[in-house]
């Protein structure tokens, strides 16, 4: 492996995620008086996340977490997407404290407490502003690569913590008859899925049992259909012909089976120890080049949600996933092919700016209300970015 020290340039330091705990101090010529400003403590109790700032100065920032309530809880900085983790700590029993010290250049972020480490979290904005005495962010591949794997890992545990907490409601709504409001969350719950597929993909049976589509399913060879699209057909089943609905013990099956398979998933993803899933880096650009392929190959054409027609809600959460794993290793390719790293973020923006003429609320328009000429927009957008994509993998990796 080239080990080599990236530069720390305007472009670089806009982009490198985060080097937890990489320089000591960021206080050189600034003073003990900004150097207290990166200095924050957080209390974690039941029901807030009390933070000493909501803003501080561009460096090296630490925040000493202290839960003073009675579950395990942990922290996270997040990116202004509320998505791309900046950098967290986690297991910090009660009235413990620890500390995360990340690298944070100047811009818009998220911070969040997880009390009983599930669901989103208490979030509030948190701002990072101009500082004169940024430090220079300068890191080893080695470093940006431990980083990368460190965050990614982080990011698919907490996608994973989301789905299951959404999956459940949602499986109480269905098999409670509160059809109205299971519909409201389907595609919301789902977003956590669609956002890391290509991790959910490498569990073999665990995807086709939780996403096949009923076209893929061989029934004639005895195979049985299950999972979210099987709920989503008895849900809306105004498209399907002599549909006969699952009666109550049925959606009971179908409902306990889904929430059964999404829980086993988790627990595969949240595992310590020997069992812990680990994601090199080739990994984590292989999943963003496979993400924006689901888009390609599902959601673009409308089959994924061939009974909902929410399938924008689907191609949003695989462009976030695929996002996100792009820009953890942004500042990695940065160093090795700054041309390719601008393209994709480019085409990245453009197919996101595209995705939102579409937005409606909460959510996006469904499926059928898109016209060819939509499709065509978001298939060149998705081209676009998919023939650069591909070259991801290799670059980081050289
Ligand atoms: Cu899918």
């Amino acid at each position: 492996m080239r080990i080599k020290t990236l530069l720390a340039s305007a472009a670089a330091l806009a982009v490198v995620p985060m080097l937890s705990a990489c320089t000591e101090n960021a206080s050189s010529g600034g003073g003990d008086a900004k150097a207290d400003a990166r200095a924050l403590t957080v209390g974690s109790s039941a029901d807030a996340c009390e933070l000493s700032a909501t803003e501080a100065p561009a460096g090296t920032l630490s925040f000493d977490v202290t839960n003073t309530g009675s579950d395990v809880t942990e922290f996270y900085l997040l990116g202004s997407d509320g998505l791309r983790i900046v950098g967290e700590v986690e297991n910090i029993g009660p009235n413990l404290t620890k500390k995360l010290t990340v690298n944070a250049p100047e811009g818009d972020y998220f911070t969040a407490c997880k009390p009983g480490m599930v669901g989103e979290g208490i979030r509030a904005a948190f701002k990072v502003t101009h500082s004169e005495d940024e430090q220079a962010v300068s890191a080893s591949d080695q470093e940006l690569i431990d980083q990368a794997q460190t965050n990614y890992r982080a990011y698919v545990q907490d996608q994973s913590a989301q789905l299951l907490v959404k999956t459940k409601e949602f499986v109480q709504l269905y098999e409670g008859g509160k059809d109205d409001e299971a519909r409201a969350l389907y595609p919301v719950a789902r977003e956590h899925w669609e956002r890391i597929e290509t991790v959910a993909e490498s569990f073999g049976d665990l995807d086709p049992l939780t996403d096949a589509r009923e076209a893929d399913v061989d029934f004639a060879a005895g195979e049985k259909w299950t999972g979210w699209h099987r709920i989503e057909k008895d849900l809306w089943p105004q498209d399907a012909k002599g549909y006969t609905a699952l009666t109550s013990a049925e959606r009971t099956t179908y409902g306990d089976d889904l929430l059964a398979n999404v829980t086993e998933l988790d627990g595969r993803i949240q595992a310590t120890g020997s069992d812990a899933l680990t994601y090199p880096i080739d990994a984590i650009a292989n999943g963003s080049i496979g993400l924006l392929e689901e888009v390609a190959n599902g959601k673009i054409t409308g089959e994924e949600e061939a009974w909902s027609h929410t399938d924008l809600w689907d191609f949003q959460a695989n462009v976030d996933g695929a996002r996100v794993a792009y820009e953890g290793v942004q500042g990695l390719l940065e160093g090795k092919d700054p041309e390719l790293a601008k393209e994709l973020t480019a085409k990245f923006a453009a197919l996101q700016s595209v995705l939102d003429q579409y937005r409606d609320g909460d959510g996006f328009v469904l499926y059928t209300d898109l016209t060819p000429a939509d499709t065509k927009k978001m298939t060149d957008a998705v081209n676009a970015l998919s023939e650069p994509l591909s070259k991801l993998t290799a670059a980081v990796t050289s």
